[in-house]
């Protein structure tokens, strides 16, 4: 199988779901001295809503104390298809680990006009270790649509050599920048 624009494709379950999801391996350089090729992953899961969220509010770097009952804040941001009223408060988790909200609080961090709400975890609860660059809210609303959505971490207290994977992560959020290193 060859998925238009990509070199080859592969058929698997990547987020264990159940559903299969197609992987294309991407050569963005054809002809010219390309040795970095991207993966790219097509989701086959049309039943979990893509939602915006906003690791340490109004903050580029996102600093996550994993070893600490520090709360970590994380905002979940309305947008022109998703309302946070919507969400069942009770359902929502945050990191590996999926961590329960000690609380939460309406509040419009982004100032666009629209209602969030930001949710407050424990660090040690959430289970964001170091190299983890980035680290994913999940929940689901009322009326049981689940929804998630990911944003970057640069986890405190780790060895300069993870460090470095996560402030690569964050030259790309602070470039704005989209490539093959750089999702979105
Ligand atoms: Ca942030
Ligand atoms: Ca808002």
């Amino acid at each position: 199988m060859v998925a238009a624009g990509g070199e080859s494709a592969a058929i698997a379950d990547v987020t264990g779901d159940g559903t299969l999801d197609v992987l294309v391996a991407n050569e963005t350089c054809p002809g010219a001295d390309c040795t970095n090729g991207s993966v790219g992953v097509l989701l086959n899961d049309t039943s979990v809503v893509r939602i915006r969220i906003d690791i340490d509010p109004g903050k580029l770097h996102n600093r996550v104390n994993a070893h600490s009952n520090e709360l970590i804040a994380v905002a979940l941001l309305a947008t022109d298809l998703f309302d946070p009223l919507t969400v069942d408060r009770s359902t929502v988790r945050f990191g590996p680990a999926g961590a329960q909200a000690d609380n939460s609080r309406d509040q419009d961090v982004d100032r666009d006009g629209r209602l969030d709400i930001v949710f407050y975890f424990k660090g040690r609860q959430a289970g964001v270790t170091c190299g983890d660059a980035s680290a994913a809210l999940v929940g689901a609303t009322f009326g049981g649509e689940k929804f998630e959505g990911t944003d970057s971490v640069e986890v405190l207290g780790c060895s300069v050599a993870t460090t470095a994977v996560a402030l690569g992560a964050l030259s790309c959020e602070l470039g704005g920048a989209t490539g093959r290193c750089c999702p979105g």
